[in-house]
């Protein structure tokens, strides 16, 4: 293995803290950084901002565009994930946790700016979010660079080999593909017996779905950012889950599921299963019970448990940094990373979660 690609992971081993779901106590409150994984440039990219005099609004921008560019763990903005057409959509939120303000892009194509987007939409008009051709229509009219082909190489592959294995796994349910990739019917309608598996094993693997969350790759930066005042601020960008159907808008964009923030109570940030999160508003649930005095860590457990409680198979995390600065994680399905800057560390830490 050449020393260029395993230096990251020395990195992050060595500035790795495993949490034994404590809180973690700031001693040095603000500036305050936080993201979802070992996102460790998008967070360094934030802390540069916020210390150099960004508000905490701009500074969200730096760190996830950072993310977005460099295209963290290979899925994060242009060229990850893409849709059942191969095409990569971005989705993506911002929030002022001291006018509770937000702006977002859902389903938004062929601009790869997903946050700066955003917060074009905060600023500059009275709605909350856009969508689809619509949203790219006006992020390009504001001045982003568009329209761009929002594939790359690897997200090409990757969906060349799902249309192979027969476009499995994909989120259709209860309906049957006319061919191996569809158009799909309504199960009712078809004769669901040997003649609708024209491929062997077909049905089977058809009822096999797995998990539409990559454990491996994960394709969502939720971040928090406190300036020196502990005003607030978050933002996600995500391309959302690979193969799912076009126009399908996740927990991205969505204010109190993705992220939350509130300047008198504290921020959330969140990743995973977004069709099932979104339901549940998780990252408001978790404000909105440190605002009536839980901690941090028990905010975030409960915030998951709620979800697991109604679906078991459901993946996902979330991290609660309260006022103070005071901040954990809870997860369910899988081991979460969230990383840290704050002024009493020499570098971002990495702490982990287990579920
Ligand atoms: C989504 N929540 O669109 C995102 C995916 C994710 O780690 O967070 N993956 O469902």
């Amino acid at each position: 293995m050449k020393m260029a690609s395993v230096l990251p992971l020395l990195i992050i081993i060595v500035l790795s803290k495993v949490t034994t779901g404590h809180e973690v106590e700031n001693s040095s409150k603000f500036p305050l950084v936080v993201s979802t994984w070992p996102f460790l440039e998008a967070v360094r990219a934030g802390w540069r901002a916020i210390n150099g005099g960004l508000s905490s609004v701009d500074a969200v921008v730096e760190g996830c565009s950072a993310c977005e560019l460099l295209r963290c763990d290979g899925t994060v903005g242009p060229g990850g994930s893409p849709d059942e057409n191969g095409e990569s959509t971005i989705d993506a939120l911002i929030m002022n946790g001291a006018t509770m303000e937000v702006g977002a892009v859902a389903a938004m194509r062929y601009v790869k700016d997903g946050i700066k987007a955003a917060r074009l939409v905060m600023l500059y008009t009275e709605h909350t979010m856009l969508a689809g051709d619509q949203a790219s229509a006006f992020a390009i009219s504001m001045g982003l660079p568009g329209p761009s082909n929002l594939s790359s190489t690897e997200s090409m592959e990757k969906w060349a080999k799902w249309k192979e294995n027969q476009c499995q796994p994909n989120f259709r349910k209860n309906v049957l593909p006319t061919n191996s990739c569809g158009p799909y019917h309504l199960k009712k309608d078809l004769y669901v017996g040997d003649k609708t598996c024209l491929v062997d094993n077909f049905c089977e693997n058809f009822r096999m779905k797995s998990s539409h969350v990559d454990f491996h790759n994960h394709d969502t930066i939720s971040m928090a950012i406190f300036d020196k005042s502990g005003h607030i601020a978050v933002g996600t960008s995500t391309n959302g889950a690979s193969f799912k159907i076009p126009g399908r808008v996740g927990d991205g964009p969505i204010a109190g599921s993705s992220a939350y923030a509130d300047d008198e109570v504290g921020a959330c940030g969140a990743t995973g299963d977004g069709d099932i999160m979104m339901r549940f508003l998780p990252c408001y649930q978790v404000v909105e019970s440190m605002r009536l005095g839980m901690e941090p860590r028990r905010a975030a457990k409960d915030a998951i448990s709620r979800i697991a409680k109604k679906f078991p198979n459901f993946v996902g995390a979330v991290f609660a940094v309260d006022k103070n600065g005071t901040h954990a994680g809870a997860c369910y399905g899988w081991t979460f990373q969230y990383s840290v800057r704050s002024p009493g560390m020499d570098d971002v830490e990495v702490f982990t979660v287990y579920p």
